[in-house]
């Protein structure tokens, strides 16, 4: 949880090092208890993709230590998502799908107090102690901004630009997707790629990149993005029940499939006469009629 007397996230940015997040969908406190006891650089909550609820991103964030800082990626761009990711103590926000230098200020205006953003007071953490909220909100808040379409590319230098960006995110998935690449991420998503993180260097903003697992955080690192994802939560447990299952049983086959349902026989009809003693009702089973009265 945001500490605004020791801002952690900033500080780490500013002396240069490359951040290797774990990346958190599940919506579940208790895993992001379990994650933070790993000490990453830094959690990131998704709310656009993943199923976090309310008041789950606010205790979450409160579970977490104030060295590891948090970030929330918001459902989408406006002041209510970012609003409520910050003031739940979020550290820093990421913003999906920017494709334009005023939807990026935009973003930046939500996650800022006045005079230099929008954004509304309150929230119960913040008010907490709220005149040191807000002071080191003015320094400590990072608002990273996603480029993953390709008019984002395109757009990339002038959202770069935007004063109060302080990362780029690339968000690869999405970009193969509106390059028309996907599933691969070949030579034009490679480009794309360069591309965003040349026009980051351009403007002195930092350009981070999302990657599927250790090795990709690895290789990415080294081509000096700044922020990568080293593990998701949902693929940590997709790989973790994989192996313990796997490595305990000899698959046994599915079982063997049913015999096609049989079609009904037709029932003889009931003779109208008869009466409905117990015996008559055994013979017929359930077609008997009632016993006619005169
Ligand atoms: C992307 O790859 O598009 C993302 O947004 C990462 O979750
Ligand atoms: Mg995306």
């Amino acid at each position: 949880m945001f500490d605004p007397r020791r801002p952690t996230l900033r500080y780490r940015l500013d002396k240069g090092e490359t951040l290797g997040v774990t990346w958190l969908m599940m919506g579940s406190v208790a895993m992001t208890e379990i994650a933070a006891k790993a000490r990453p650089d830094a959690i990131v909550l998704d709310l656009q993709h993943g199923l976090w609820e309310r008041r789950a991103m606010e205790e979450a964030i409160g579970i977490v230590p104030s060295d590891i800082p948090v970030l929330v990626r918001v459902a989408e761009n406006s002041p209510l998502a970012i609003g409520q990711a910050l003031d739940a103590g979020a550290e820093g926000v990421i913003v999906p799908l920017v494709e334009t230098a005023k939807q990026a200020r935009k973003a930046v205006d939500a996650a800022r107090f006045p005079p230099h953003g929008n954004r509304s007071g309150g929230g119960v953490r913040p008010l907490c102690d709220f005149v040191d909220y807000v002071h080191g909100c003015e320094r400590g808040i990072v608002v990273v901004v996603m480029i993953e379409t390709e008019k984002g590319v395109k757009n990339a230098r002038e959202i770069a630009a935007v004063e109060g960006v302080d990362m780029v995110f690339i968000g690869t998935g999405d970009l193969a997707l509106s390059l028309g690449t996907f599933p691969h991420f070949d030579a034009r998503h490679d480009v794309a790629c360069a591309t965003v993180h040349a026009a980051c260097k351009a403007e002195w903003t930092l350009c981070g990149c999302f990657t599927g697992n250790l090795d990709g955080a690895r290789a990415r690192r080294e081509k000096g993005y700044r922020m990568v994802v080293t593990s998701n939560d949902v693929d940590v447990l997709m790989r973790g029940f994989g192996q313990a299952t796997a490595g305990f049983m000899a698959r046994t086959p599915a079982g063997p499939a049913l015999p096609p349902e049989p079609k009904p026989s037709p029932r003889p009809a009931p003779s109208p006469a008869v009466s409905a003693t117990p015996a008559n009702k055994a013979a017929n089973g359930a077609g008997y009629v009632e016993e006619q009265r005169p």
